[in-house]
């Protein structure tokens, strides 16, 4: 088995233009010679263990760290990473606490092995994956995201996952699949915050447009920072969509459903005046109680202008071109 570690460029933040940063993603470095198993993934430290043995066989244009993730891994744009602790200890979760700083606390009982991700609707073939058929059947990448959530705070985040297109293609979606449905695992037992019935409709659901979903930036995410997922983050499997509020990046995914109609999602149903289907972050349309024009980066003190798309624009406006962003938000 084999994972083809795609390592990013590492790029001085002084010579960061969005121009020449947002083409160095679509010429990742493939690096000859860096594959490793499952044991050697599990096995890395968060300070990135994993060095590669050479990197003469990439001939770049940008240098190529030997720290793929350690200090100063930065995302396309130029921004650093935020901590694993940072990452692993203020969480939205709301099956375990409504509390970020809790989540963390509460989750050591739950089990993420045996697992399975059943793939069906409106595809041709249908399939119950395994993790396992999940880390070998499709390249594992390595990329450093920003996750913004609606509540007003961000961090960058390097996820380890593949690209959900390639699920997708492997299911054949029929002509008629429109949307893909993402479920949440339901386990109440395990999970305190599904006990409560009366504020949430329970098991946690999302959605995407397929051709969304086809994106080559929506990844479906199995690692974060070269280690298996913890289970606050969304273990075994979760969703990273960069461009939307954080809210749409399902964890603990159970199900993937096409249809050819709008499925109903969870926020939206909780809320929808709050919580639009497309969830896109998008400064320029408030929250009815608050603005989305700016953000607090976990660790940082002053907030930072809100990105259109998060600063993933030039990837994903083309997705957008026939809808009005103010009405569908
Ligand atoms: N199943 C499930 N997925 C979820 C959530 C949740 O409560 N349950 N919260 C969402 C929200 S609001 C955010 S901001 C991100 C947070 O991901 P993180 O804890 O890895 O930062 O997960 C999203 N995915
Ligand atoms: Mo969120």
């Amino acid at each position: 088995m084999q994972h083809h570690r795609r390592l990013w460029p590492q790029i001085a933040s002084s010579e960061i233009t969005p121009e020449h940063v947002y083409r160095s993603r679509r010429t990742f470095l493939k690096l000859a010679g860096i594959s490793l198993g499952a044991g050697a993934l599990a096995a890395c430290g968060a300070q990135a263990a994993t060095q590669p043995q050479s990197n003469t066989a990439a001939s770049a244009t940008a240098p190529v760290s030997s720290l793929p993730y350690g200090v100063g891994t930065l995302d396309e744009l130029g921004d650093a990473a935020n901590s694993v602790e940072q990452i692993t200890t203020y969480n939205n979760y709301y099956e375990f606490s409504t509390s970020k700083d809790d989540v963390h606390t509460l989750v050591g009982a739950f089990k993420t092995e045996p697992w399975t991700v059943t793939v069906d609707g409106l595809v041709g073939k249908p399939q119950t994956f395994d993790m396992d058929d999940l880390r070998t059947s499709f390249d594992q990448e390595e990329r450093v995201y920003r996750l913004r959530c609606v509540e007003g705070w961000s961090m960058v985040v390097p996820w380890t996952g593949f690209p959900l297109a390639k699920l997708l293609r492997a299911v054949e979606p029929t002509a008629a699949a429109k949307y893909v449905r993402f479920e949440s695992v339901m386990r109440p037992e395990a999970m305190p915050g599904q006990n409560d019935i009366f504020s949430f409709q329970w098991p946690y659901v999302e959605a995407l447009r397929l051709d969304e979903a086809m994106s080559d930036l929506a990844l479906g995410v199995t690692g974060l920072y070269g280690k298996p997922l913890p289970v606050q983050n969304g273990a075994p499997l979760r969703l990273a969509l960069p461009w939307k509020y954080g809210f749409k990046s399902a964890k603990a995914i159970v199900k993937i459903t096409l249809t050819a109609e709008q499925p109903t999602t969870f926020w939206n149903t909780a809320n929808a005046r709050e919580y639009g289907f497309y969830g896109n972050v998008n400064p320029d349309v408030s929250h009815p109680r608050w603005s989305q024009s700016s953000e607090r980066r976990i660790g940082d003190m002053a907030r930072r202008r809100t990105l259109k798309f998060n600063g993933y624009e030039r990837s994903v406006a083309a997705l957008y071109t026939n809808l009005d962003l103010a009405v569908n938000y």
